[in-house]
């Protein structure tokens, strides 16, 4: 929405022209088309995808990482620098990271269709596109990998930020297993096998039953609570990567001034932040600036992110914990001034966090809103699904068997989720940041950002001027949402040159439900 570089797609004979067409794949730039390339020179960044070891409650756990040129996951960009990275991967199998919230060319964005397949083992693929400014991150969206922390921020700093001349605090939070992702995954879908022959009346019984007693069998769970919102049960909660019981502790200036960046990177956990006795400023979500408001304690749900702005009283020890929702279990960092003894806090609350919601949503106003103007297509995208058998839908289909919600170039789109089921849905557009414009049928003019949350029963409306021509990912940001079937397309019309099936996507190539491609574990 800022200034931002939107290539057309490439037409067959552009492909062909670049030297690079290979049995229908559309080219990523390839380090000599960079070279070649009329555009202001920065750097080549090196993002290496990886492996590591984790220490997480004593013991020791491998996962995927995304390591940065300072050897610190994630990259940090400067003002006006490109996003110019050289991905290599190491991590032993095919990976594809996508760059959550940016809006590059579709072929750049980092999602597994048939024309940008994964990168195999030992590859470099490189990136070359003008990014926004703000908290981003990026991610696996190759199979389960994810799950297994192959995640890292992705900041782009503003020449607002460097003469803000704020101490920057990166907090990123996950949720963490020691069983791998397929594992949690059989956990939660064991029992559709046995109920697939339920008629329909068995599985709506099926999803009522869910909604009460059985989430509240859950361990953890206060009990009489009307349900879990949690389909796993993690093991640990980490923020960057530790405990509360071992947390990071930055070290900041007597009355120093922060900007808290904080992302949820988690794959199934939405948090409620608590800056505890500091009072912070929220200046940004999903990266995109808003209203300054002030708050202490701030619901996160999957993928967004928060830009707090907080000015430290003293020269204490101030933690910043992210309570789960629906549980006691939290995770957090510590500010701390030079020399002060560091306060810790115990990794339980002493009250059950209640479920994520929209009161923060309701009262943010984007800086630089949408224009005033009707949408020329609305989409209605009805969420269902349940716990048993588990399995979450849109508009009644499972990917990769959709319908693509079709739109058209200088349209202006607006999309309503009605989400039908008792679980929450963090929903995720790629390709366009939306404006959240009405809640529950009210409308009104909200946040510019990229994931919003649609509780149990609600509905959220949002809009967009579809300005980025592809074919884009529409899902829900629980991966095992995702996974049994949560996800959809935005698309534009395929230029027919391009010998691309058009539009649809269904096939063997996008695997099956429940049938994802699976990577190795580690
Ligand atoms: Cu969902």
């Amino acid at each position: 929405m800022r200034g931002n570089e939107r290539p057309t797609l490439l037409t067959r004979r552009q492909i062909l022209a670049s030297g690079a067409a290979i049995a229908g794949t559309v080219p990523f730039l390839t380090k000599e088309r960079a070279a070649a390339a009329p555009e202001p020179r920065t750097a080549v960044l090196r993002l290496i995808a990886d492996t590591r070891t984790l220490s997480v409650n004593g013991k020791s756990a491998q996962v995927f990482g995304l390591i940065g040129p300072n050897g610190k996951p994630g990259l940090t960009l400067s003002p006006g620098e490109r996003f110019h990275v050289d991905l290599v991967n190491q991590a032993g199998t095919s990976t594809l990271v996508h760059w959550h919230g940016q809006l590059p060319p579709w072929t750049q964005d980092g999602f597994p269709w048939p024309q940008t397949p994964p990168i195999p083992a030992g590859d470099t693929q490189s990136y070359d596109y003008a990014p926004i400014a703000g908290t981003y991150w990026m991610h696996s969206h190759h199979g389960m990998q994810e799950q297994s922390l192959m995640t890292a921020p992705l900041i782009v700093r503003s020449a607002e930020d460097m003469r803000a001349d704020r101490q920057e605090v990166v907090l990123m939070l996950h949720d963490f297993s020691f069983k791998t992702p397929d594992e949690l995954l059989a956990g939660l879908t064991k029992s559709n096998d046995s109920q697939s022959a339920m008629p329909k009346g068995g599985m709506a019984k099926a999803m009522n039953m869910d909604s009460g007693s059985m989430g509240a069998m859950k361990s953890g769970t206060r009990p009489g609570m009307a349900m879990d919102p949690n389909d796993v049960d993690f093991d640990a909660f980490l923020a960057n990567d530790r405990t509360l019981a071992d947390p990071e502790v930055v070290r900041t200036e007597p009355g120093g001034r922060v900007r808290l960046r904080l992302i949820n990177g988690a794959s199934s956990t939405q948090f409620w932040i608590d800056l505890g006795t500091l009072a912070g400023t929220v200046v940004a979500v999903d990266g995109h600036p808003v209203r300054p408001l002030r708050g202490s304690r701030l619901p996160l749900a999957m993928a967004q992110r928060l830009d707090v702005l907080i000015d430290l009283p003293g020269n204490g020890s101030y933690p910043i914990v992210a309570q789960v929702e629906g549980k006691r279990a939290r995770t957090g960092i510590v500010l701390a001034a030079a020399g002060t003894p560091v306060l810790r806090l115990a990794a339980e609350a002493g009250e059950y966090a209640p479920p994520v919601d929209l009161s923060l949503e309701g009262r943010l106003e984007a800086v630089t809103p949408l224009a005033q103007r009707a949408p020329d297509v609305t989409h209605r995208v009805i969420l269902a699904g349940a716990m048993a058998p588990y399995a979450w839908s849109m508009n009644g289909e499972y990917w990769p068997n959709v319908t693509p919600l079709m739109i058209a170039h200088g349209q202006r789109v607006a999309i309503e989720m009605v989400n039908r089921a008792m679980m929450a849905h963090p929903m995720h557009l790629h390709g366009h940041a939306f404006q959240v414009v009405a809640i529950n049928g009210a409308q009104f003019a909200g946040a510019v950002r990229d994931t919003v949350l649609v509780p149990p029963m609600g509905s959220v409306t949002i809009a967009f001027d579809a300005d980025n021509p592809g074919r884009w990912a529409f899902h829900c940001h629980n991966l095992y949402h995702m996974t049994t079937g949560m996800m959809h397309i935005s698309s534009f019309p395929v230029p027919k040159d391009m010998g691309l099936p058009d539009p649809g996507l269904s096939g063997p190539r996008f695997g099956h439900r429940f049938r994802i491609a699976r990577t190795r574990q580690i």
